[in-house]
């Protein structure tokens, strides 16, 4: 069996800009990428897509250029919109995608959650283990894609996420079920992306083209975009149930979403619909997750949508909703709260497994090295910052800001060190060596350690797979779903129920996309019964 090798350090060894391997190299405006706008288009609003079985779709990634409140600034956009083309297609089918890279850097497509082929599942160091290379600036690769789960998907870069996702490379799949019940009936879907972007001095905060910076806590951002816009809004009717698919798209930021004066009811996550329906206030997404919520407006009016914290409440954009009632009510159908039977019958088989121990037990570390000197909280900074927000109805466990950005800035993966530990072999990250099969059910158990040197919350990605969240800090989870990737904040400990059932060499990694080129990742082996 031969392993992936996500070790960067190799690479840049290589690299013609070594030399400029040093704590500030984000500030060093030689080693960055181009903020160059003349020329460029202007970003589009993303076009609906509707793919059938067999349709070939064309995909290219290409500099744009986008007006965010009084700043032009050079971004990228697939097709040439923030976010990309959102894919409509049928659970089941199959779709080539050919993907055309127009940008300066190499990249890949990744397509999040989606049950794919290995081959096409976008982690370019697995080319020496039959999964594609990076495709280089003008390259291009044919993408196969299946859908066997229904619920919304994404797609973006595999290679620099902290510097393509900020930058604009981002878009939705969404899976429409078979089974036309699958869904209570609405009026109106939409896929919202959730995301932030880091401007300073009219313009983005510098990215090194050698290396991650940011990499402690991950890039913030000061300007929230929902879609892409700063001042995103939505129009509606009076007694409209409209269904959001929400993902986070965000490097780091968690949201904790909420429309005050809207009824919310949460329908599915990241793989398709919960176990049962319910009415909710506010809904935690960390990056990557999807959540899937209708919302009845039954009064005219405008309504925020907001992400709130607990220190502050942030705009995400306005939905205005007219007088005139909606044609066709499904107030009713709103109201009720469905359960799913394919779930049920998963908690039945679930018995054996909760009480069991786990077959692997991953711990959550991080380490600064030498960073204490700079002051500026350094070590100090998680008596202080973690679990402040404990017990707060918003969630315990979550750094919602940048505490420290000074020492945020200077960070590297050669000054913070990222782990994700196998505590049955004491292996850290790309040492770790996990091998199953097909069929397997692996029981793993995350725990993100409190006492590290910068405790903060993981979401943690499998990808190939889809698994389901058993336990959380030993308490049974009272509604399941499939999904993809899982919040860990603070010292929790979390147990998950990994179904292999996609054969392949699949990675696992902290979806804080600063955290990923910190090194925090591994890959793992699916064999063929
Ligand atoms: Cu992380």
């Amino acid at each position: 069996m031969r392993r992936l090798n996500h070790d960067h350090e190799g690479d840049k060894a290589m690299s013609p800009h070594d030399h400029h391997g040093h704590a500030l190299a984000g500030r060093d405006l030689g080693d960055s990428f181009s903020r160059d706008t003349s020329g460029l288009p202007n970003a589009t609003s993303p076009e609906i897509i509707n793919l059938r079985d067999q349709d070939v779709f064309e995909l290219r990634a290409l500099p744009v250029r986008k007006r965010i409140g009084d700043t032009m600034i050079r971004m990228l956009g697939y097709n040439g919109s923030i976010p990309g083309p959102t894919l409509h297609v049928d659970q089941g089918s199959e779709v080539t995608v050919d993907f055309t890279n127009e940008t300066d850097l190499e990249t890949t497509v990744h397509w999040h959650g989606l049950r794919v082929d290995n081959r096409f599942d976008g982690v370019p160091e697995g080319a020496h283990h039959g999964m594609q290379p990076p495709i280089a600036p003008g390259g291009r690769f044919s993408y196969r894609l299946r859908f066997p789960d229904p619920g919304v998907y994404w797609y973006h870069p595999h290679i620099r996420e902290d510097y393509t996702q900020e930058m604009g490379l981002y878009g939705n799949i969404v899976v429409v079920p078979s089974d036309p019940d699958y869904w209570s009936p609405v009026n109106r879907e939409h896929t919202l992306t959730l995301d932030d972007i880091l401007i300073e001095d009219g313009d983005l905060a510098t990215f090194s083209h050698t290396e991650s910076n940011r990499t402690a806590m991950g890039r913030f951002g000061n300007v929230m975009l929902t879609n892409g816009e700063a001042d995103f809004s939505l129009e509606a009717s009076r007694g409209e149930v409209i269904r959001l698919y929400l993902t986070n798209v965000a490097n780091v930021r968690t949201f904790n979403f909420r429309i005050p004066g809207a009824r919310m009811k949460l329908v599915g996550r990241d793989q398709g619909r919960v176990e049962h329906e319910e009415f909710v206030d506010e809904m935690l997404i960390s990056p990557s997750e999807r959540v899937v919520m209708d919302v009845l407006f039954d009064r005219a009016g405008e309504f925020a949508i907001e992400h709130r914290t607990p220190d502050r409440t942030y705009s995400l954009g306005t939905v205005r909703v007219s007088e005139r009632p909606v044609e066709r009510s499904y107030e009713r159908g709103f109201g009720a709260l469905r359960h799913s039977e394919e779930l049920a019958a998963e908690r039945e088989r679930l018995e054996a497994d909760l009480d069991r121990p786990p077959d692997k037990t991953l711990a959550l570390v991080g380490e600064m090295l030498g960073m204490a000197q700079h002051g500026e909280h350094g070590h100090g900074h998680h008596s202080q910052g973690h679990g402040e927000h404990a017990g707060t109805e918003a969630g315990p466990g979550i750094e919602w800001e940048d505490t420290m950005p000074m020492m945020n800035e200077m960070s590297t993966r050669r000054n913070m060190h990222w782990g994700l530990i196998d505590r049955g072999t004491g292996n850290a990250n790309h040492d770790i060596r996990w091998s199953f099969r097909v069929g397997d059910r692996v029981k793993i158990r995350i725990v993100n350690e409190p006492d590290s040197d910068h405790p903060m919350q993981h979401p943690i990605h499998f990808h190939g797979q889809r698994f389901l969240v058993l336990a959380l800090d030993g308490v049974r989870n009272p509604n399941l779903a499939w999904k993809d990737t899982n919040l860990v904040s603070t010292g929790q400990t979390t147990d998950i129920l990994v179904e292999m059932s996609n054969p392949g060499l699949w990675m696992v990694h902290c979806h804080i996309a600063e955290h990923l080129e910190g090194g925090m990742m591994f890959s793992y082996l699916v064999e063929e019964q």
